[in-house]
């Protein structure tokens, strides 16, 4: 089925709408990161770069670090933007541009996400770092595919009835990282958890500035909840869409978090961009290993 040009928007120069860039662009590594400025805090760890390229809050940069090549790529927040920035990234490697169809050889991208974060166990420590092993979608992007095959049902089940959860907000979705990658990326510095992806920054992560609570109390019961073992380490913005779309696109990633605030005891990093330059070397480190 050819694709339309309503369907998939290509620019006139033949790049993908948003990213604006063209297939030859990427490496089959992608960091993604959600602050625009942070794309060269990774790149300038490469032995070299070969391209950069941005509009809006997608900034790419491609280069090669000891002869891999890695395209680091800006998200900006939320999943909403991850609904962009992965179908487009799917696009560049599994849709012929040219004929606009889906080329019946895919190619499997290796994505890691290397974003900040804030722990709700007081024993998940500022400045630490985090493999989340699942995620739980409080943002609903899953819901918009068919996605029944790869959500974790039994676990949600028991979070929406431990919590709660009101029924004027999307189900939660949980979902799983890839094992093979996290392997790779793992280490007796890092720990692994259940990370859950909010759909904002201040109401829906229990912050109160001026505008009351639907909930004072649902941080304390996200933080209590607990199903094999498994809890609540910490909270962010797009894991969940990154580990869902990952998934069905059948690409590998793993979030990598960087915890600067506990929400718990209300600490908050003396040095973040110390502590995400040290994610960003630990990272790289890890991923040249293989
Ligand atoms: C909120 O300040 C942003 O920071 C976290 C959240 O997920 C959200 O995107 O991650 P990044 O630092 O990677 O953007």
């Amino acid at each position: 089925m050819q694709l339309g040009p309503s369907e998939l928007i290509l620019n006139a120069d033949g790049s993908i709408y948003h990213l604006n860039i063209l297939p030859e662009d990427i490496a089959t590594t992608i960091i993604t990161v959600g602050d625009p400025d942070r794309v060269s805090d990774v790149s300038k760890h490469f032995d070299s770069i070969e391209f950069k390229k941005g509009k809006r809050e997608f900034i790419t940069h491609t280069g090669t670090l000891n002869k891999k090549r890695i395209s680091v790529i800006s998200t900006g927040i939320g999943t909403d933007n991850i609904d962009i920035v992965f179908n487009e990234l799917d696009a560049l490697v599994n849709v012929d541009f040219e004929k606009r169809i889906v080329k019946s050889n895919k190619t499997k991208l290796d994505i890691i996400r290397i974003g900040t974060s804030g722990a709700i166990q007081s024993d998940v420590a500022v400045d630490s770092f985090l493999i989340s092993e699942f995620a739980m979608g409080f943002d609903g992007l899953l819901h918009a595919y068919k996605s029944d095959t790869i959500q974790h049902k039994v676990i949600s089940e028991a979070f929406v009835k431990h919590t709660g959860w009101s029924s004027d907000k999307s189900v939660p979705y949980v979902v799983k990282c890839d094992k093979s990658l996290a392997a790779q990326l793992s280490s007796n510095r890092i720990r692994f958890g259940l990370t859950a992806t909010n759909i904002g920054f201040y109401g829906p992560q229990g912050r109160k500035l001026r505008l009351e609570l639907a909930d004072v109390s649902l941080n304390n019961k996200i933080a209590s909840f607990e199903h094999d073992s498994l809890k609540i380490t910490n909270l962010e913005m797009e894991t969940s869409g990154i580990y869902g779309l990952s998934k069905l696109l059948a690409h590998r990633a793993v979030s990598m978090n960087c915890i600067l605030a506990n929400r718990v005891t209300g600490e908050f990093s003396k040095n973040p961009q110390k502590a995400v330059d040290d994610l960003i070397q630990y990272t790289l480190e890890k991923l040249m290993s293989n």
